[in-house]
């Protein structure tokens, strides 16, 4: 029987329909006004009313990952995400997730309350996947080509949707090796990261070869430049343009959506979680 929830330790993510992931960026740009404290209750209060808008999980990234950003030191980055993971598990019923790449960021995010770890490197960075293996949680998989920091240069693929679903299914085999059991896995395609528009639409529109890998699917469309592209318009502008892509991806078999829009988007996977029923 297929699997319906997915246990982040202890906060039970039940994806018997589809759901929405909230977005919590930890990063100077995005509450950036003077003082550490500020920064943390504004961050904490955003988590908070993504869940009530609805959202099954929040998602605590302090490093970003735009191409040409500032790289940001483990300390840095502890700083950034552990007060608020620690704030938030404490005030919120929903689980955290936390977004990083690096072995020493999960150890200590987890320690302060995180239940997933969504890795856009897949755990391939030095110890990842021994100290996701160890900590027990769930981790979401994602493909990206290249590194944040070059991905976006000149992205080539001779079949963008096989090599992704190979890829996956790679690292799907090398956590399984590592003692990560199959029911604490998720996979995601990795919208925008070193991928242009062709691409990202190749992917979108064969995401069912994704979801045949047997693993609940996640995809990250939200503000995302394919969006832009495709309609031409500024950040602040996408949010309809990104709730058509979710729609989308849920009518081709994606669970969970990434996305800074709480509100509009599950309304949207309602809707589509009535055809789907
Ligand atoms: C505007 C808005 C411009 C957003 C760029 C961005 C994903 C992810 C990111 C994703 C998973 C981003 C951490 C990039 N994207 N994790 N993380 N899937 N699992 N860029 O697609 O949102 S950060």
């Amino acid at each position: 029987m297929k699997r319906l929830t997915i246990d982040c330790a202890g906060d039970c993510l039940d994806l018997s329909q589809p759901r929405v992931m909230g977005i919590l960026n930890v990063t100077p740009d995005s509450f950036s006004d003077g003082g550490r404290h500020v920064t943390i209750d504004a961050a904490v209060a955003r988590g908070r009313r993504m869940v009530e808008e609805g959202a099954s999980i929040i998602d605590i990234g302090g490093e970003s990952t735009r191409p040409g950003a500032d790289p940001v030191s483990v300390d840095e980055e502890l700083k950034r995400v552990v007060p608020v993971i620690e704030r938030l598990t404490k005030e919120i019923s929903v689980p955290v997730s936390v977004d990083t790449r690096k072995a020493k960021v999960m150890r200590e995010a987890v320690a302060a309350g995180a239940g997933m770890i969504n890795d856009v490197a897949a755990l391939r960075e030095e110890g990842a996947l021994e100290t996701a293996a160890e900590l027990g949680v769930p981790v979401c998989l994602m493909h990206m080509q290249g590194t944040p920091d070059t991905m976006q240069k000149a992205p080539v693929y001779t079949d963008v949707v096989k090599t992704v679903a190979g890829f996956l299914s790679g690292r799907v085999e090398a956590c399984l090796a590592a003692g990560i059991p199959r029911h604490n896995l998720l996979v995601d395609p990795g919208f925008g990261f070193g991928k242009r528009l062709a691409h990202n639409i190749a992917l979108l529109k064969h995401l069912d070869d994704i979801v045949s890998l047997g693993l609940p699917v996640l995809v990250g469309m939200s503000r995302k430049s394919m969006i832009g592209q495709l309609l031409d318009r500024p950040l602040d502008e996408r949010v309809f343009g990104s709730v058509a892509a979710a729609v989308v991806a849920v009518m081709k078999g994606a669970i969970v959506v990434r996305t800074h829009d709480v509100g509009p988007t599950l309304d949207a996977l309602k809707v589509a979680a009535a055809v789907l029923e």
